[in-house]
């Protein structure tokens, strides 16, 4: 028997889907971008859902770059609004803690998320875990995401985690180089799994970076499936409503 969803939202409601921003201080356009969006598209939504990566890099919500300021008071103006805003942890921003939380007023959503869109059962994820073919990425976030290897890093002074996770970048980049493309899209299998244990008929992730809208047979039953698209040259979100998904490209400021 499937749980009850999280949320509900009907037909009505207008509700957002976004991940991999990746914002960066180096990249101030995709900022303003993301602020033009908190104060326009988003404000006519009930909820907006961020599905991870927003940040290219979050080392700890004491990150003192003026720069965030820019990002957090835009959400924070939006959930000022009303709008209901949820931030789910991705491979790059799993280190946002509660002081942000608080701060933007977002609420966390755990890694793996059902939600009502009208009569579907909509699973939520980053994408990240349905990447069994990479196993040097699982290893090492199950490295990263225990708790005591979390504390031990975000008791180091900035300047440190600032040098590490500059750091990991660069082994990413490396292992990255040497891994194939199949090999770092999501495994069919886990999909599927994923999809009959959450008895859903639909996924929305990001995190592979290939947009798309396709269809997956699971069990004899049709599950429709949507990858968001990254904001590295354009912003774009989901948006659902009337019983409707359609992907939206923003454009730039
Ligand atoms: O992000 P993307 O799409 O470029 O690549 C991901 C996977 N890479 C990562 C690593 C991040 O990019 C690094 C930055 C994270 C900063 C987090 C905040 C600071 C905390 C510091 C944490 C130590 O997620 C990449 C996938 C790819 O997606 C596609 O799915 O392939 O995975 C990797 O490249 C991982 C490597 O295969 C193995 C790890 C190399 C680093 C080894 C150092 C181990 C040190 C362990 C520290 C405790
Ligand atoms: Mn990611």
């Amino acid at each position: 028997m499937a749980d009850t969803p999280r949320a509900q939202w009907s037909d009505a409601a207008t509700v957002l889907f976004i991940a991999d921003l990746h914002l960066d201080p180096g990249r101030p356009r995709m900022i303003d971008a993301f602020r033009a969006f908190c104060a326009g598209p988003a404000r006519t939504a009930r909820a907006v859902y961020i599905l991870g990566d927003l940040f290219e890099v979050w080392i700890g919500d004491d990150d003192d770059n003026p720069v965030w300021d820019r990002v957090l008071d835009a959400i924070g103006a939006l959930s000022a609004r009303g709008v209901a805003i949820h931030f789910m942890p991705g491979n790059r921003d799993f280190l946002v803690g509660d002081r942000l939380l608080a701060r933007t007023g977002m609420s966390r959503l755990d890694d793996i998320e059902v939600i009502g869109l009208g009569d579907r059962r909509t699973l939520l994820c980053h994408g990240d875990t349905l990447c069994t073919d990479d196993g040097a990425y699982q290893a090492f976030r199950n490295q990263v995401r225990s708790p005591e290897w979390q504390q031990d890093f975000l008791a180091r002074p900035l300047a440190e985690r600032r040098r590490i996770a500059a750091g990991l970048r660069g082994d990413s980049g490396d292992a990255m180089s040497g891994k194939s493309a199949g090999q770092m899209d999501v495994n069919a299998n886990a999909l599927r799994a994923l999809c009959r244990e959450q008895v859903v008929d639909r996924v929305i992730h990001g995190h592979t970076h290939r947009p798309g809208h396709d269809r997956w047979t699971v069990d004899g039953k049709t599950v429709e499936r949507w990858v968001l698209a990254d904001w590295f040259t354009a912003g774009s979100m989901l948006r659902a409503h009337g019983g409707v998904i359609e992907s939206v490209d923003l454009g730039t400021t």
